[in-house]
């Protein structure tokens, strides 16, 4: 066991994950799954927290896989090591009670590269770059690629971008709707301070909420996906955050948030 993978930074109501092995681009080994599900279960259960941020050490966000971590090899069933680990990684980030934003720092690829699109928003620096390595290897897209990539990009440029295995540019992943929004290098770190503070000052249970509910209407029709409005401002509007929203408003006052 090496040092740790996963350092943990909390600034105000905002925690901060990064991925913290810079020799290998951040890949994900064994251990490194292995301290980041807790540290993102920490998080979702911590009140305090209100808005998460992962990123990488170095000059990688992460080069998914480490395909050298011989306790990733799932004796010969890669479907073993995706059920394992890929699975309840990405069910994570997609059912956290707070919003998620990946700061991809530099290059994502692979599980990497889905890792980071599981996340509610992904900001990019100018630098960074997306690459579906699986081809390369003789794989598919894992970690929610199949089903993220011809929702976020259409069915053309997703099996461009899978079976090509190019390198897309982070500018122009924000340009063909893959990712929120690039940023100039010398920014990034202050885009993402502010953003994450935004999300963390915001209500957090709506935000949730806003995800499930797009979501699930991915898969509904339009009159389902009415129904599920009607039932999710049902329960929304019986909150708190919802009380003080409107009070803040009509009080000319900032809104002070709470729920999760
Ligand atoms: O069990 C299973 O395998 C199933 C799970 C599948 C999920 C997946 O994620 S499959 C996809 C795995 N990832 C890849 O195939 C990407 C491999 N990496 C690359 O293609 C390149 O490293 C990059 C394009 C990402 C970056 O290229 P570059 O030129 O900027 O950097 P580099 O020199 O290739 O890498 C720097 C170091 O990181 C290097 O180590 P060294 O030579 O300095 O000691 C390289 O070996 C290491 N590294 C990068 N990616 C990985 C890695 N080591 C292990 N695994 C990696 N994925």
């Amino acid at each position: 066991m090496s040092e740790t993978t996963i350092l943990v930074a909390t600034e105000g109501a905002v925690r901060t994950l990064t991925l913290n092995r810079p020799a290998a681009l951040n890949s994900f080994t064994a251990q490194m799954h292995g301290e980041l599900l807790p540290a993102l279960d920490a998080a979702a259960a911590d009140p305090a927290v209100r808005a998460v941020v992962v990123t990488g050490a170095g000059r990688g966000f992460c080069a998914g896989q480490d395909l050298a971590d011989p306790a990733m090899a799932g004796n010969g069933d890669v479907g073993a090591v995706i059920e394992r680990w890929y699975r309840p990684l990405a069910m994570r980030v997609r059912t956290m009670p707070v919003p998620v934003i990946a700061a991809v720092n530099g290059v994502a690829a692979g599980a990497g590269a889905n890792f980071a699109l599981c996340c509610d928003v992904v900001v990019a620096a100018k630098s960074a770059s997306f690459i579906q390595a699986f081809s390369k290897i003789g794989l598919v897209p894992d970690c929610g690629g199949t089903w993220l990539l011809p929702r976020l990009v259409g069915r053309a440029r997703a099996l461009g971008l899978a079976m090509s295995g190019d390198k897309l540019p982070a500018e122009e992943a924000e340009r063909i709707g893959l990712i929120w929004q690039c940023v100039p290098d010398d920014r990034f770190a202050a885009e993402v301070s502010a953003l994450a503070t935004k999300l963390s000052q915001m209500p957090s249970r709506a935000l949730a909420e806003t995800r499930r509910a797009l979501d699930a209407a991915m898969a509904m029709e339009f009159a389902d996906a009415l129904t599920l409005e009607a039932d999710t401002q049902r329960e929304l509007g019986r909150g708190a955050d919802f009380a003080e929203g409107v009070a803040a408003f009509l009080a000319k006052r900032p809104p002070v948030f709470r729920d999760r």
